[in-house]
């Protein structure tokens, strides 16, 4: 880890890495995408097995396009090799373990060294200052702790910043309004979702949410939209910022989005590589700007290097801004799993999101129920949102109406809508349940 810093830019003081020039990072890249192939092939058997299938070997890698030559790495592998078969050390050099749930099948694990956590708490320092974090602050943490890397990633980030953590953890929210309203943090980690729960529940106890101490949010874990921001930074006067990552790859911290620009997460480019492949033909790496889905190779990592790892997650590469050399990921639509496809078109919670926050009576709290009515061949969505508190029972069905339609004209797909009670539906505790499958198993 280097400790070596640069002038800042704004009133804080960058890692050296995070203003150098593209030529520079790109080279970086190639020596550290080098070690990383060879390390993974001679210590991870399953990689040695899946570069000799594929006929490829280390010092094939010669270029960084080199990279598309070389098997992909997927959940299903981390899933077989249950638990520690992934792991490049031996257990006694492996620092920590943290894991998914394992709600869709068999958990996956991974594991960190200590150098892996250094890198990692760095990684995180770096993408909370660049949401407007500083040294000093108060950060009230509400991501979740425990195998969860949510909690603790944000936890060892925030501390390594400089800052004083709260380590709260997800739920319990009247204590979670007690706490900000005492301890006055300046900062908040949470899933937008969560952070939604938050402010939702200090207007039920008459606090205004804009009346805080909090001036930053750094949220992440879960899809979210502009107008969700928009959301959030009026109800809250906070300014909202992502940060994004996924605990194959490292936990939150893969990314962050600076405050000045709010245009997108950075991708920390000297500690992974990302490309963007057609998820359909995954044998097609697509240029810069495209959509598709994006696929992460480490490059630094010690107890779990991951080569060409899956996401699912469904974004595009765009051109440095705050950070010139580091790309972009534009806003995560969804993931390929989270797809649905109603009568043959596609469709994402995101853009249910995007279209019913522009309606001045729709809240966001909303779930969307795929049914198969008895009898029929057709499935069926109803979209189940709240209406605000203020709005009169009488313009529900005009909102209803509007969503209805603007649903049919931007997403192609026919729905009902069922404008609902303020507060009931479930409330988020962390990453929320948005899709309700009720069909018929097939
Ligand atoms: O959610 C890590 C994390 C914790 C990121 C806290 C940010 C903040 P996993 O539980 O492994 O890890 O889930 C990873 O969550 O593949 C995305 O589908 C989704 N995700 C994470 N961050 C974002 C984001 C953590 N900023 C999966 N926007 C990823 C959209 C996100 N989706």
């Amino acid at each position: 880890m280097t400790q070596e810093t640069v002038a800042p830019t704004s009133d804080a003081v960058l890692d050296r890495e995070e203003m150098i020039s593209r030529d520079e990072l790109e080279a970086l890249q190639l020596t550290r995408l080098q070690h990383t192939v060879a390390y993974a092939y001679d210590r991870v058997p399953l990689y040695k097995r899946k570069f000799d299938e594929a006929g490829v070997h280390p010092t094939d890698l010669r270029e960084l396009s080199d990279l598309g030559k070389f098997p992909f790495t997927t959940k299903e592998d981390l899933r077989l090799e249950y638990p520690f078969g992934m792991f490049a050390v031996p257990q006694h050099e492996v620092a920590r373990i943290h894991a998914s749930s394992g709600t869709t099948g068999r958990a996956t694990v991974v594991g960190y060294t200590k150098k892996d956590l250094a890198d990692w708490a760095k990684l995180v320092a770096r993408s909370l200052r660049a949401s407007g974090v500083r040294p000093g602050m108060k950060v009230h943490n509400a991501y979740g702790y425990g195998l969860f890397t949510g909690g603790m990633g944000a936890h060892a980030g925030a501390e390594a910043l400089g800052c004083t953590v709260i380590p709260i953890s997800g739920g319990q929210t009247e204590r979670q309004i007690t706490l900000i309203q005492d301890f006055k943090p300046d900062a908040i980690l949470a899933t937008p979702t969560y952070l939604l729960t938050i402010a939702d529940a200090m207007m039920k106890q008459g606090i205004d949410p804009a009346s805080t101490s909090l001036k930053f949010a750094v949220l992440g874990a879960e899809p979210w939209t502009e107008e969700m921001r928009h959301e959030l930074e009026v109800m809250m006067n906070i300014k909202a910022c992502d940060i994004y990552g996924l605990s194959e790859v490292m936990g939150p911290g893969v990314a962050g989005e600076a405050v000045e620009t709010q245009d997108g997460s950075h991708i920390w480019e000297d500690h992974f590589r990302p490309e963007i492949i057609d998820a359909f033909d995954p044998t097609v790496v697509l240029g810069d700007g495209e959509p598709g889905e994006l696929v992460f190779t480490s490059l630094t990592k010690e107890a779990l290097p991951i080569i060409r790892y899956r996401t699912k997650d469904l974004t595009r590469l765009l051109p440095g801004t705050a950070r010139p050399a580091h790309r972009r990921m534009g806003r995560i639509t969804g993931r390929s799993d989270d797809m649905i496809i109603l009568r043959g078109v596609n469709l994402f919670p995101s853009q249910i999101e995007e279209i019913a926050l522009r309606i001045p009576e729709l809240s966001p709290h909303f779930q969307l129920e795929l049914t198969r009515p008895e009898g029929q061949r057709m499935d069926q969505l109803t979209v189940k949102i709240e209406r605000r508190e203020s709005v009169t029972v009488e313009r529900v069905a005009s909102a209803a109406k509007v969503l209805q339609q603007q649903i049919k004209i931007h997403v192609g797909s026919s729905c009902t809508v069922d404008v609902v009670e303020p507060g009931s539906l479930e409330r988020s505790n962390g990453k929320l349940r948005r899709i309700y499958d009720m069909r018929p198993k097939a």
